[in-house]
């Protein structure tokens, strides 16, 4: 019931539009207020407003809504996963009766800000920092490629501290705190991606996050991030697929559909298979993050595979659509180009390699 309804809503919200918002690189934000009366933020934590489905029903709505485009399963995962889960999982009583509510319902946008120019794969080297003013606390950095960076009321910010990296909740409008919008994107156009600038932005004791210190405070938030991912981009995959599918078998050449060719079969039947694949993966994954038994070199086996198939997969459908391929009339090459990013953010294909790599050898082979 719930995949129907994000279904339903995709078909009829989202994909009207979605050709025009991905041609002139615009995130619809009223769309914010429609995903949370759907329920679909922050929708995998428990209370303060947000649905408490469970770990299957999470991926179910990403799968849809990334089937409509990237852009959409990203707001959805950046609100839900790392704006709102922190908040949830380290935060204040305080805090998560102040802002959980209203990000739940969509009146909050949030953005998470880990990745800064000189520190991408390698969060460890960030320089954003945060210095103890008497009980405030100051931030100086910048962040980069911050899904939502320009439309947040609130931004999760990762900084240095003599404790270690800790995570700060920087409401917009706060002194010291700008963004700037990343322009002439080529991929994930219908979604806003921005540089946060933090200089001398003093925030109150409050707004450091009480129950985590370290990295693993940030990238526990990926895992949940990086869970809705898998599911999302077998969505984006599936409709490449249907696309190729019903182009083919409309598409005549040589006076025959081009879908009665073996080529063209054997692109079909593969496109299919991995699909089916994918999602069976996405769901034993859910059903063990249901369980509690879900490891993190686990999510990486599926964002590594999930991604790069769906990558195959758009481009193989590409390769039916032929000219037509190349245009926006058809969903094929949006899709293609937004899993560009898709395989590049939350861990690149490179790095969930070597987080696979370590776990099969016991060897790391970061650095
Ligand atoms: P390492 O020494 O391995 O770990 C440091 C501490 O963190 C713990 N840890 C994790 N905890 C939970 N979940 C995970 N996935 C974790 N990975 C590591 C670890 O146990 C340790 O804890 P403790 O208690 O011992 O301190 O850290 P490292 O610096 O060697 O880094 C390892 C590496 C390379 C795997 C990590 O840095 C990494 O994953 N890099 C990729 C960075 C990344 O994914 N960035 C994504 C930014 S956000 C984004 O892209 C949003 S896109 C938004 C959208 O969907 O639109
Ligand atoms: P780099 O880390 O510089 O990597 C460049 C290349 O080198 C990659 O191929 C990489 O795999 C490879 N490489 C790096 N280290 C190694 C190694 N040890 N061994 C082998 N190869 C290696 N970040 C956020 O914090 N919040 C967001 O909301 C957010 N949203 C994003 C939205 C979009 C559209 C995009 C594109 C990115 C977003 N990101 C966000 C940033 C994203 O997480 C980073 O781009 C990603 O982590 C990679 O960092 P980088 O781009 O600096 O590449």
């Amino acid at each position: 019931m719930l995949q129907e309804t994000v279904r339903r809503f995709a078909v009829d919200r989202l994909l009207p539009g979605v050709e025009e918002w991905f041609e002139s690189a615009e995130f619809p934000s009223e769309i914010a207020t429609e995903l949370g009366q759907l329920g679909l933020l922050g929708m995998h934590l428990q209370g303060y407003g947000c649905a408490g489905v469970n770990a299957v029903g999470y991926g179910l709505a990403c799968l849809e809504l990334e089937a409509a485009d990237s852009g959409f399963r990203s707001f959805v995962s950046v609100q839900g996963s790392l704006a709102m889960f922190p908040i949830s999982a380290y935060g204040s009583e305080e805090q998560k009766e102040e802002w959980l509510p209203r990000m739940a319902s969509g009146e909050v946008i949030g953005c998470f800000g880990l990745t800064e120019p000189d520190a991408g794969s390698d969060p460890s080297r960030m320089r954003t920092n945060a210095r103890k003013d008497g009980s405030d606390w100051v931030l100086s950095g910048t962040k980069m490629w911050i899904t939502n960076g320009s439309i947040a009321g609130l931004a999760i910010v990762w900084a240095v501290t003599d404790q270690g990296v800790r995570g700060f909740l920087v409401p917009a409008g706060t002194p010291g705190f700008h963004t700037r919008d990343i322009k002439r994107k080529l991929s994930l156009r219908a979604s806003v991606t921005s540089e946060l600038h933090l200089d001398e932005c003093r925030v109150p004791g409050e707004a450091l996050l009480p129950g985590v210190s370290g990295l693993k405070g940030p990238l526990s938030c990926l895992n949940e991030a990086r869970f809705g991912v898998v599911w999302g981009a077998m969505g984006a995959a599936r409709a490449c697929y249907e696309s190729a599918l019903e182009y083919a078998k409309s598409r005549t050449q040589f006076e025959r559909p081009i879908a009665s060719f073996q080529l063209t079969q054997q692109k079909l039947v593969d496109m299919m298979l991995e699909i089916q694949k994918g999602l069976l993966v996405a769901l034993h994954l859910g059903r063990m993050k249901d369980a509690s038994q879900l490891a993190v070199e686990q999510v990486s086996f599926a964002k590594l595979n999930n991604v790069r198939e769906a990558l195959e997969v758009a481009r193989k459908a590409r390769t039916i659509l032929g000219a037509s391929g190349i245009t926006l009339e058809y969903p094929v090459i949006r899709h293609m180009n937004n899993l560009e990013s898709v395989l590049t953010y939350e861990g690149t294909s490179e790095i969930h390699t070597l987080i696979l790599g370590e776990a099969l050898t016991g060897l790391r082979a970061f650095t």
